[in-house]
């Protein structure tokens, strides 16, 4: 696997810390990446690894310029299980959060279309948080690793970050990943505190770092290329089931009848790294 070694250092941290995101320098070799993007066309041709199926396969297939994605790509292709199980992202991450072991939560496979010159939301990633989808855990001290696959930059409808939102604590409503209107959410949250807008520049295989409640979205791919990015998102190796906060499919994974405090520890959630 051709990752790139890199040591998180003090500075970063203190940076993470700040900003609730980060950017790493290119940790993907350029040959992976093209494993990566090969990987990225075998999933949308639904020709698979393994005999199983994906767990959330989320495309319009009416709609060709909107956003796709699947959830959890490492069950189904093997390029990508290599690079969001990978002790270095893992290592990484439990650096920039303090934390002493990384588990793997979920993998987004995420697709772009370019808007193919139209005027669209359909590309359009919500303001949200993404702990707001993850309650069910016992912590917000969660990380999501976004990988390019190209140069991203707002032209190809790149991530943005609210800068210092981590801070703002778990806010309601903020689930919003599927609702496009980027200045209607901007309208909800930015009273929370000061909305400093920054683009996620990446050259390809750079990855973002952000924290579990960091506000984050993206808007249109003005380019003419798809925007491919492969996505991890982690938790703290001890992470535990809490019940009654909301609902998410990965507490099917730990069985018909989870009870409160059940970690999330078995095969579907594998370990990365641990000190
Ligand atoms: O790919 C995007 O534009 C957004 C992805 C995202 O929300 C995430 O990785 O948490």
């Amino acid at each position: 696997m051709g990752f790139i070694p890199y040591e998180v250092t003090a500075q970063d941290k203190r940076d993470f810390e700040r900003d609730g995101y980060w950017i790493s320098p290119k940790l993907i070799d350029d040959e992976t990446i093209e494993k990566l993007r090969l990987a990225h066309e075998r999933i949308w041709a639904s020709d698979f690894d393994g005999d199983g199926y994906p767990m959330h396969d989320v495309r319009i297939p009416e709609n060709k310029i909107a956003l796709r994605k699947h959830d959890n790509g490492w069950w189904i292709n093997d390029e990508v299980k290599n690079v969001v199980t990978h002790p270095d992202l893992g290592r990484m991450s439990a650096d920039l959060i303090g934390e002493s072991s990384i588990r793997l939560w979920h993998d987004q496979v995420i697709y772009k279309p370019s808007a193919a010159g139209q005027e669209t939301m359909a590309g359009n990633v919500g303001w949200h948080q993404d702990y707001g989808f993850w309650k069910c855990s016992s912590t917000s001290n969660m990380v999501t690793v976004w990988i390019a696959l190209q140069d991203t930059d707002l032209s190809n409808g790149g991530m943005r970050t609210i800068l210092g939102s981590h801070k703002w604590g778990v806010v309601e409503g903020s689930a919003a990943f599927f609702d496009q209107d980027l200045d209607g959410l901007k309208q909800k949250f930015s009273g929370l505190g000061e909305w400093k807008d920054e683009p996620c520049i990446l050259k390809a295989g750079q990855a973002s770092f952000h924290h579990g409640l960091t506000f984050h979205g993206s808007g249109p791919n003005l380019s003419e290329q798809p925007r491919l990015s492969i996505v991890a998102h982690l938790m703290p190796g001890d992470t535990v089931y809490k019940s009654g906060r909301g609902r998410h499919d990965n507490v099917r994974l730990i069985g018909p009848r989870p009870y409160d405090g059940q970690p999330f520890n078995n095969e579907y959630f594998p370990l990365l790294y641990s000190r």
